[in-house]
């Protein structure tokens, strides 16, 4: 019963192998290694030949149930590695639904650009045409077209940044009504906002600001007009009556000219006090002829305001410079 014994030994041999193989290639090779062509266990069969009766019955069926317990540990092993290998690769591929998401920021506009759209879309109800124009200018459409004469202190009022080439940055948007006149002749009813440019730098000044102006020019067109059309835009502006008051004053383009005060309450408990949010006037009869609109038939009125004071008075906002500073923990607050 030697020979029996020896199968029982790669027996064992074979199944204490194959219990601790801990991959799938290697389990492959222990089964070539036993059951294949040339393998430990299919070279015993053999031996079968040379073996008396009696022994070769029982030395077959050792081999037999040998292959079997083989085979068999070698399929549950195969078994066991191959659902090691997919919990493993769940764990790593599965995706926590619970976890929160990285999220999206909102983004929005400045709000000196709401203000400025805010005012344009108010007038454009009252039934005004929104017109832009170039921010490169040249004097005659931003001083000489506007009444300024030649070497007039006027024209020092505006701290004007000059290319040295006959260029200039534009110091309000009046050439842009300018070139509307001119194209379209009267009547008209315009406003037009955009960036202006002064050579003035302070607590209260930036070299670039935002401006709408407006221009209405008709064959009976009065101041009163002019103060109703402002006091609707203020009212709607705010949300609410406020009064108004007109103090005369001077501008180059306008005869006569005024500025326009609001009560306005700081909120810091003293009596509300007059607040100066912009500027106006009847359109000066050189600024009409300068166009080629008959200054006889026609006359106009015309306004200029500033957005970041509008949009300072609106969101409460207490210092220019925040507006330029372009921190997103204070844009973020007026989306
Ligand atoms: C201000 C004052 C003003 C105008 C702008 C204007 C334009 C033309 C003709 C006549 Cl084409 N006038 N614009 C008139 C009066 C005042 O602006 O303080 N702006 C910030």
């Amino acid at each position: 019963m030697v020979a029996v014994e020896s199968v029982n030994q790669i027996l064992k041999q074979a199944l204490a192998e194959i219990s601790v193989c801990e991959d799938l290639s290697m389990l492959d090779g222990l089964r070539v290694r036993y059951l294949g062509k040339k393998g430990e266990i299919t070279s015993l069969s053999r031996s079968l030949g040379s073996m008396e009766h009696e022994q070769r019955k029982a030395f077959g069926q050792a081999v037999n149930r040998a292959k079997g317990e083989v085979a068999q540990a070698v399929t549950a092993r195969r078994q066991d590695l191959e659902s090691v290998e997919l919990n493993i690769r769940l764990a790593a591929e599965s995706i926590d639904v619970t976890l929160p998401g990285r999220g999206q920021q909102r983004g929005g506009l400045h709000p000196v650009t709401y203000t400025l759209q805010r005012m344009t879309e108010i007038f454009s109800r009252l039934g005004y045409d929104v017109a832009t124009g170039p921010e490169v200018e040249d004097d005659y459409y931003n001083f000489e077209s506007l009444n300024f004469p030649p070497h007039h202190p006027a024209r020092a009022m505006h701290d004007t940044f000059y290319f040295g080439d006959g260029r200039l940055l534009r110091t309000h948007t009046s050439p842009v009504q300018i070139r509307e006149m001119k194209k379209r002749g009267a009547p008209i009813r315009i406003v037009s906002p955009g960036k202006v440019f002064r050579s003035d730098s302070d607590q209260t000044h930036t070299p670039m600001f935002h401006q709408l102006e407006g221009l209405l020019v008709g064959e009976t067109v009065s101041m009163a007009d002019l103060k109703g059309v402002l006091q609707v835009f203020v009212n709607a502006f705010f949300e609410k009556d406020l009064p108004m008051r007109f103090r005369p004053s001077y501008f180059p383009f306008t005869e006569p000219s005024a500025e326009v005060d609001i009560t306005w309450d700081r909120g810091d408990g003293k009596a509300p006090g007059w607040l100066e949010i912009l500027g106006c006037g009847m359109v000066h009869p050189n600024v009409l002829k300068a166009c080629d609109i008959d200054s006889e038939k026609y006359v106009g009125y015309a306004f200029g305001m500033g957005a970041e004071r509008m949009a300072m008075l609106r969101y409460g906002v207490s210092d220019l410079r925040q507006l330029f500073e372009n921190d997103v923990r204070f844009l973020r607050q007026f989306h």
